[in-house]
């Protein structure tokens, strides 16, 4: 029996590639040297590609759906889907799948350790040693964590995974969301006032429109000079011109990114900073984590074409698609 067809629009590592070759006939778009190459792969799949595998920063515009008529599933390695076309896959009746939960702990505490790097300035620290300036003098003091108030964007499964560490780290634990929870926990239905409160401003939310641009100029001068910013959800979720000018104006302490605009670019203003923390979108690459991330995948993509339901149906197609 032939293999169902799918088409990935997203690197693909080792430990994904392998399984996907082993169940499925898999076509390369990602890959593809050009528009021309593109175009011509397109139009060679497009009567027999069921699936597809995305990234969870893939960006695939609703017209671009078009090109894939068959299209019945997205497996998307990652648990954020911001760059998917909901509307229209409902319409199509096209299943999207992410990776929730088990990257949770992985991306929790990349975000405690964003959070301590920022404060205790550890990563200008380690180039002051490497420069040979502890020879000469002291590094300067930098601010604790113990006492002080997390405020966390985004209440959900790795924002809880985030308040639970820095609870160990003697933090007071808020957050902004739509809905308050059941936790014990301050809970702010305005991010102004979170901000004015927090001393540390953890983004951890999904992105997309509705939360474009959550951290804007009156959020971070609500945080003010002695407040910090910490940022693994997306770039979009913070106005990164305004995050720019704060820095620059010293309208807040610090900043700790593992998320920008445009990803790979990243504002050169931000560079070589004892205040600013970069990373390159890794809170959820290590070995251990990713795998399980490729598992889901596959594991998805798997079950839907053995006419099963899907293990992580995003919540937004439940009931607007068959399971
Ligand atoms: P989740 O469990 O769905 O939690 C999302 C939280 O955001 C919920 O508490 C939700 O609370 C809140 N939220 C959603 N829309 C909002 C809005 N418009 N305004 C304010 N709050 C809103 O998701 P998760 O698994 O924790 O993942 C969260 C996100 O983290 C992902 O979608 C992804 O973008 C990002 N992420 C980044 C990395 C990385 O590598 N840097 C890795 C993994 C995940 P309410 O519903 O009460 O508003
Ligand atoms: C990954 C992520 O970097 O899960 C997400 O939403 O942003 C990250 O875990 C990405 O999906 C890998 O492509």
């Amino acid at each position: 029996m032939s293999k169902p067809e799918v088409v990935a629009i997203a690197p693909l590592p080792a430990f994904l590639a392998k399984p996907l070759h082993e169940h499925f006939t898999v076509h390369d778009l990602y890959g593809a040297a050009d528009a021309d190459a593109r175009r011509d792969l397109i139009a060679r799949i497009a009567p027999t590609t069921r699936g597809m595998v995305a990234a969870g920063g893939s960006q695939l515009p609703p017209d671009r759906l078009a090109n894939f008529p068959h299209l019945e599933m997205i497996s998307v390695f990652g648990v954020g889907y911001d760059g998917m076309p909901l509307a229209a896959c409902r319409d199509a009746k096209i299943k999207v799948t992410n990776t929730p939960d088990v990257l949770n702990d992985e991306v929790a505490d990349t975000a405690v350790a964003l959070t301590l790097m920022t404060c205790r300035q550890f990563v200008a620290s380690h180039k002051f040693v490497e420069a040979g300036d502890w020879l000469k003098v002291q590094y300067p003091l930098t601010r604790s964590l113990w006492g002080k108030t997390a405020g966390i964007i985004g209440l959900g499964r790795i924002g809880k995974g985030i308040a639970e560490r820095l609870l160990a780290h003697k933090m007071k634990i808020a957050y902004f969301g739509r809905n308050r929870q059941d936790v014990p926990y301050a809970y702010y239905d305005n991010l102004v006032a979170l901000a004015r409160d927090a001393d540390v401003l953890i983004a951890i939310t999904p992105g997309g429109a509705a939360t474009r641009h959550l951290v804007n100029a009156d959020v971070l001068a609500a945080l003010g000079p002695t407040g910090y910013f910490v940022n693994v959800a997306r770039g979009s979720v913070a106005d990164e011109d305004a995050l720019v000018a704060a820095i620059n104006n010293g309208t807040i302490a610090g900043a700790g990114l593992d998320v920008f605009a445009a990803e790979p670019n990243v504002p050169a203003a931000l560079f070589n900073r004892p205040n600013v923390v970069l990373l390159p979108h890794v809170a959820s690459a290590t070995h251990e984590t990713r795998q399980a991330m490729g598992d889901l995948v596959v594991e998805n993509l798997r079950l839907h074409f053995a006419g099963k339901p899907v293990r992580t149906l995003v919540p937004e197609l439940v009931g607007a698609v068959a399971p």
